[in-house]
């Protein structure tokens, strides 16, 4: 079997998958069109041509402007669905999906729309695709940790319908220790913690995230090669980082995929995993992330692709138990 093959073929888990990032340009035009919003721009061809990103804010800025078109709970369960039929087609047979709520509550549509409309999809998705996914509550760290405590407020009624909470949006000069509240209450609750750190923001993010927040995962992280004592720690602690090679290239965060480190994170002990993050803006789904990184450095083959997908499992919040079948 060829290997491109192969990593498609293979089994695997998503971790690092913000659903507001999976909305294709043609959802966002047909929803444009039913919820009598005017985009400014033409046609879907003029909306992807202006996916030219030069760093981190330019595809926030166009990010946050497409999740506009979200208004109803039916939106939200269509994004969603969308979504998991296409990772069920990529043999992604467990996925933790992000979503941000302050984008959507910040423009009054209700709370209870946005997470109604993602879980009835996400239990669709176990039900008729075999897919198991859950929701993570992601806080925009550009807002206030206020803000953040209040949506955490907001969310409490619908407990059941998330297992964590992260951190994402523009990480510069929004470090971890501006959320140590809202997590550590988080924390109490129960929830799972995850946080982006060290894709803008330097290493110091990263250690930052889990010494004050208990971040359990690193979404991105790729900064970590900056300290070699923070590296020997996260191999050492098994900490996982959810490392997104296409977004890396079109955010600058590497200049080319061939110059991306994911080969050393996994040569230096580190539970890597690979992740789409925001597909339909940085022009792939998980398989595309595999196929390319794999193209792009000769140094991953069989065997790193085979720890690849073990990785996502085992840096997964699925209990072991049910892990255990399916590694
Ligand atoms: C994101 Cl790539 C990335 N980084 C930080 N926040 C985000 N939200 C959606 N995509
Ligand atoms: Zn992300």
């Amino acid at each position: 079997q060829e290997l491109p093959d192969i990593l498609r073929r293979m089994p695997k888990a998503e971790l690092h998958i913000h659903i507001e990032g999976s909305l294709e340009p043609e959802l966002i035009f047909a929803m444009a069109r039913r919820n009598g919003i005017e985009l400014p721009y033409p046609s879907v061809e003029a909306l992807r041509a202006a996916y030219a990103f030069t760093d981190l804010q330019s595809f926030l800025d166009i990010y946050y402007a497409g999740a506009g078109v979200l208004i109803t709970e039916e939106d939200f369960f269509d994004m969603a669905w969308s979504y998991l039929v296409r990772a069920r087609e990529e043999n992604v047979i467990h996925s933790e999906i992000f979503f941000d709520p302050q984008t959507h509550t910040a423009r009054g549509v209700p709370f209870a729309a946005v997470i109604n409309g993602l879980d009835r999809a996400v239990r669709r998705g176990r039900e008729e695709l075999g897919l198991s996914a859950s929701l993570i509550l992601c806080f925009l760290r550009h807002l206030s940790e206020a803000d953040a405590l209040a949506t955490l407020e907001q969310a409490l009624p619908f407990r059941d319908k998330f297992i964590g909470v992260g951190l994402d949006s523009g990480e510069r000069g929004n470090p971890p220790e501006k959320f140590a509240a809202v997590f550590g209450r988080c924390r109490e609750l129960g929830l799972h913690l995850v946080a982006h750190a060290g894709e803008e923001g330097p290493a110091r993010y990263i250690s930052d995230a889990l010494d004050l927040l208990k971040a359990e995962r690193i979404d991105h992280g790729v900064r970590c090669l900056e300290d070699p004592a923070l590296v020997a720690r996260l191999a050492a602690e098994g900490v996982a980082l959810t490392v997104c090679p296409l977004s890396n290239v079109k955010l600058k965060v590497f200049p080319e995929l061939c110059r991306h480190n994911i080969g050393e994170l996994l040569a230096r002990g580190i539970v890597a995993t690979i992740n789409s993050d925001d597909p339909a803006y940085f022009g792939g789904y998980l398989n595309e992330n595999f196929t390319a990184i794999f193209e792009a450095l000769p140094e991953l083959g069989a065997g790193e692709a085979y720890r690849l997908a073990r990785n996502s499992f085992e840096a997964s919040f699925v209990p072991e138990e049910t892990r255990k079948g399916w590694i």
